[in-house]
């Protein structure tokens, strides 16, 4: 069958894209249909990712898979969460040459760098996958992945906050390590084994 990929955020697009990919699934981009971006009016991520489901399904008479994720860190009492993608426009290092890495992340790193530099540097990132029907049916499947934030950004790959996050029991970042790697431990991946279960019956 078909299913609409309800992201309008690159990066997840390909990941999403990568690991359906073995399924025979035909992935339609939110991008290419012109679906409206609703608001992101949850406090959790699984209501997030539901209204942006729910809201794709709508649109095109089509099952719809959406993803809403973000980064957790124990020192910040689990913040940004679902503010993530917030967070990340904030421009903490103005003025700074490397101002481009440091944009996507500063604001996390700034706040860290404040609470002094013995501060535990663990993180998880958190995954809910949602979809949702036409007939208004949907299911949700959570992920996470474990590790902890290094600064300064290291590492070209992937999207977002990777290259600040090390998982745990590796060295590199999640830019830095190959990305059949990424998904195979990612808190996408995770989601996505559970997805798979239950959708693909595998
Ligand atoms: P859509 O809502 O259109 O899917 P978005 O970017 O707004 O796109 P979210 O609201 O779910 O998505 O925000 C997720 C944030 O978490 C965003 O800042 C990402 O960069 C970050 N993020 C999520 N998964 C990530 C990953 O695998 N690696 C790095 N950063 C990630």
């Amino acid at each position: 069958g078909s299913l609409v990929i309800a992201t309008h955020n690159s990066g997840k697009l390909k990941e999403i894209s990568a690991l359906l990919d073995p399924y025979g699934m035909k992935c339609i981009s939110a991008g290419s249909l012109g679906l409206p971006e609703p608001p992101e009016t949850g406090t959790t991520f699984a209501e997030n990712a539901l209204i942006k489901a729910r809201s794709a399904a709508e649109a095109s008479g089509l099952a719809a898979l959406a993803d809403d994720s973000g980064l957790g860190v124990d020192a910040l009492g689990g913040r940004p969460g679902v503010y993530t993608a917030d967070w990340a426009e904030r421009q903490w290092f103005e003025g700074d040459p490397g101002r481009d890495w440091y944009m996507a992340m500063g604001k996390v790193e700034g706040m860290l760098q404040q609470l002094g530099s013995d501060t535990d540097r663990s993180a998880a990132f958190h995954c809910v996958l949602a979809i949702a029907w036409p007939d208004g049916e949907h299911a949700i499947y959570e992920g996470q992945c474990p590790g902890s934030l290094t600064w300064p950004p290291r590492g070209e790959m992937g999207f977002g906050y990777d290259p600040v996050f090390i998982p745990n029991g590796r060295e590199q970042t999640f830019a830095e390590i190959d990305q059949a790697e990424k998904h195979s431990i990612s808190h996408r991946a995770d989601a996505f084994a559970k997805l798979v279960a239950d959708q693909f019956g595998s």
